[in-house]
């Protein structure tokens, strides 16, 4: 595999797996595809040889640009999405467009010229899981394999999952050569401030107090996006055509224990935050089960201290202030305006 694709490389997954490939796989030139939305940013690929990266400013559902693109690559990586429920909440449109429309443009151009296509996608398809509090037993809870129905709650969770469903069906249809990766909660350097941890980073920053959705009792199962990129990079170079491999790191930690670690690795009284209104429909637990990708592709996440990784990405906000700033005050009034 010589020559990628990254749909959505200059986003805060995309643009890691980019970083990651130049750095471990000198052979491989990538092309990066994106529209450089709101969440997009080329400061995301600053510093990378030119002669290892090219940006294309262009969107994954024109079919022209898209065509001429994957006629000449051996592989398509595909991060670009709309990738916010709050947003998805406001306004799906962008959704439906990107997530489904962009994914269904890209598997028909790989599709066309055999090209092994990668689908990047969320374990938000299979919906939510019961607090752990509410389960029979102690310490007993089910967890999300590949063979978890899908039952999508936001536009969001629903066009990701519709777009994995294309996928399926394109292989099993037309033999495209894709895989699809299902992965739980990212955090590190790079991600949109619109996100729970960067948001949280960046008030304190500014002298906001952090805020919580509801009670904070929903789980998320965090891991560091270096390791996905890693889990990625594993599916597309061993994985099995056809097959759905979940990636997740043990991260289980509800929202409220990570707003208040947030507070005490910045020095803050760890009470400082606000409770402010509930996301509609809000899952509550994510949960990973990732022993196929372990046992069979050997793949071992790195990066599974949360209070290391944490410390080391409030400190890259510290120090990247220019990265955030300008976008900080229009992000809390659309947050304010609905209650957040
Ligand atoms: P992001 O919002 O930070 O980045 C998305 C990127 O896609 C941006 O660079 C944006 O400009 C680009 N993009 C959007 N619409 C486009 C279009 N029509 N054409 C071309 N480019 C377009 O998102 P992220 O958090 O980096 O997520 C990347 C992928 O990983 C998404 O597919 C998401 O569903 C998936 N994912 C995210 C998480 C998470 O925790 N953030 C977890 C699992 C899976
Ligand atoms: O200010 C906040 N306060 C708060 O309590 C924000 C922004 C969020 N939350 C809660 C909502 C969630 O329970 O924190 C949790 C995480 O929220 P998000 O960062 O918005 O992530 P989530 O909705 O879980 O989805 C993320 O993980 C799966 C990504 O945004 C998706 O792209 C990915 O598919």
């Amino acid at each position: 595999m010589k020559k990628i694709i990254v749909t959505g490389g200059a986003g805060f997954i995309g643009s890691n797996f980019v970083r990651y490939v130049v750095k471990n796989y000198p052979e491989v030139h990538v092309t990066v595809l994106d529209k450089l939305t709101y969440a997009g940013n080329r400061a995301n690929l600053a510093e990378l040889p030119e002669n290892r990266v090219k940006l294309i400013v262009g969107d994954i559902t024109d079919t022209n640009l898209v065509d001429s693109l994957v006629k000449n690559t051996d592989a398509v990586v595909h991060y670009a999405a709309e990738s916010h429920n709050d947003n998805s909440l406001k306004d799906p449109l962008p959704f439906v467009q990107t997530n489904l429309i962009g994914t269904y443009t890209l598997i028909e151009a790989c599709r066309k010229y055999d090209v092994r296509f990668h689908h990047v996608s969320t374990d938000e398809v299979y919906g939510d899981l019961p607090l752990r509090e509410d389960l029979p037993g102690e310490g007993v809870g089910e967890k999300f394999t590949d063979k978890t129905p899908y039952n999508p709650s936001s536009p969001y969770s629903s066009t990701k999952a519709g777009s994995d469903l294309l996928v399926r069906a394109w292989v099993r249809s037309f033999g495209l050569r894709a895989t699809i990766s299902n992965c739980s909660n990212n955090y590190g350097p790079y991600q949109h401030i619109e996100k729970f941890i960067p948001r949280q980073i960046t008030n304190i920053l500014s002298d906001i107090r952090p805020k919580l959705y509801g009670e904070g009792k929903n789980v998320r199962d965090w891991i560091h996006t270096n390791d996905h990129s890693s889990g990625v990079w594993r599916i597309l170079t061993k994985g099995r055509i056809g097959e759905t491999y979940l990636i997740g790191a043990n991260g289980e930690k509800d929202n409220k224990t990570v707003v208040e670690l947030i507070l005490e690795l910045m020095g803050e009284d760890k009470s400082g935050y606000d409770h402010v209104d509930d996301r509609a429909g809000h899952d509550l637990r994510y949960a990973i089960d990732s022993t196929k990708l372990r046992e069979e592709l050997g793949w071992i996440p790195q990066f599974t201290d949360f209070r290391e990784g944490l410390q080391a990405t409030i400190k890259w906000y510290q120090e990247n202030r220019a990265w955030w700033e300008a976008d900080k005050t229009l992000v809390e009034e659309i947050y304010v305006k609905s209650g957040q």
